[in-house]
């Protein structure tokens, strides 16, 4: 207490009436919140007697206090929080990882690994202030990193076999899918494609916390067959381009081949089980010549690893 008080020897202090100290400046801790009349008496050699009064408000404390969700997860990590203090208007947070927001429930996003510390100071419009500091408040968990190999890189239906290891981090379970609607659980596992194609392999994997990634990378296996058919030839005897037959890749593969040639009305003219064998422009084997015109071929082929017989056919324009 201040004591401006003048020509006075002696005091007396009272608050809410009651005489508490003859110091000139005491000191008064007030422990409850309220309104007190301070009355200061003082006098001087002569006894004469003067006094002075005020008004001290103790203000009451706020209490901070505070909950959120999720309190742990994956990152990127998004918590709610929510202040639940009492008697405060302000809030100030301190979220453990360099940021930090004001407001009753701010949400906050932790974009990085670790174990965080949260601070809520809550404030009252007199200034009051209480500070509530949670250790080891909100853990978030990295992620895994999905990485895979396979082998080989690149194989026909001939190779079907491919071997897939996985090469992530932090990784305690794992689901592949082969693209060809298979798919595994173990780390490193083998699968056995059934066709050509592009086959897109995808690899999930999670970590202990059960935070997922991803990698894919694609599969190609080609196809050993194909077919390449002329739409026109000549049979003239002048030695060019006098035959028509399928021009074929990957015919060590081949299993079982049949080549026809039809009339205008269905009838095979010509048919061969020969890969190598032309159509002359013959019928029935040199009975006689066919006329101008265009005729319809067929190709059917069965190769030796597939389970279904591939048809190919057209049209041949046959020119003298
Ligand atoms: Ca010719």
């Amino acid at each position: 207490m201040s004591n401006f008080s003048v020509n006075a020897l002696a005091f007396t202090w009272f608050i809410d009436g009651v005489a508490e100290t003859d110091l000139t400046t005491p000191v008064f801790t007030f422990s409850d919140v309220g309104t007190y009349a301070i009355e200061l008496v003082s006098s001087n050699q002569y006894g004469c007697v003067s006094s002075a009064s005020a008004e001290f408000n103790v203000y009451p404390l706020p209490v901070a206090s505070m909950a959120a969700a999720p309190l742990n997860g994956c990152v990127d990590l998004t918590v709610n929080f929510n202040n639940q203090s009492e008697g405060a208007q302000a809030f100030l947070w301190n979220f453990g990882d360099g940021s930090t927001a004001q407001g009753s429930n701010p949400v906050h996003v932790y974009e990085s690994p670790g174990i965080f510390d949260v601070t809520l100071i809550a404030v009252t419009d007199m200034g009051c202030s209480d500070t509530l500091v949670m250790q080891d408040y909100v853990e978030a968990y990295n992620l895994p990193i999905a990485d895979f190999v396979f082998t080989p890189q690149v194989t026909n239906i001939y190779q079907p076999v491919i071997t897939f290891n996985d090469d992530s981090f932090d990784a305690s379970a794992w689901y592949w899918s082969f693209g060809d609607g298979s798919d595994a659980t173990l780390p490193n596992v083998q699968h056995t494609y059934a066709g050509p194609g592009n086959w897109p392999v995808h690899l999930t994997v999670w970590n202990e916390h059960g935070c997922a990634d991803d990698a894919a990378d694609m599969l190609v296996i080609n196809d050993v067959f194909d077919v390449f058919v002329p739409n026109a030839f000549t049979p003239d005897g002048d030695d060019i381009n006098e035959y028509f037959k399928p021009e074929m890749s990957g015919t060590a593969f081949i299993e079982r081949y049949r080549f026809m040639i039809f009339d205008r009305w269905g009838t095979v003219i010509f048919e061969t089980e020969d890969p190598s064998e032309a159509w002359t422009g013959d019928v029935r084997d040199g009975e006689y010549f066919a006329r101008d015109g265009v005729y319809n071929w067929q190709v059917k082929v069965q190769l030796k690893a597939y389970d279904e017989e591939r048809l190919f056919q057209g049209h041949v324009v046959l020119i003298r």
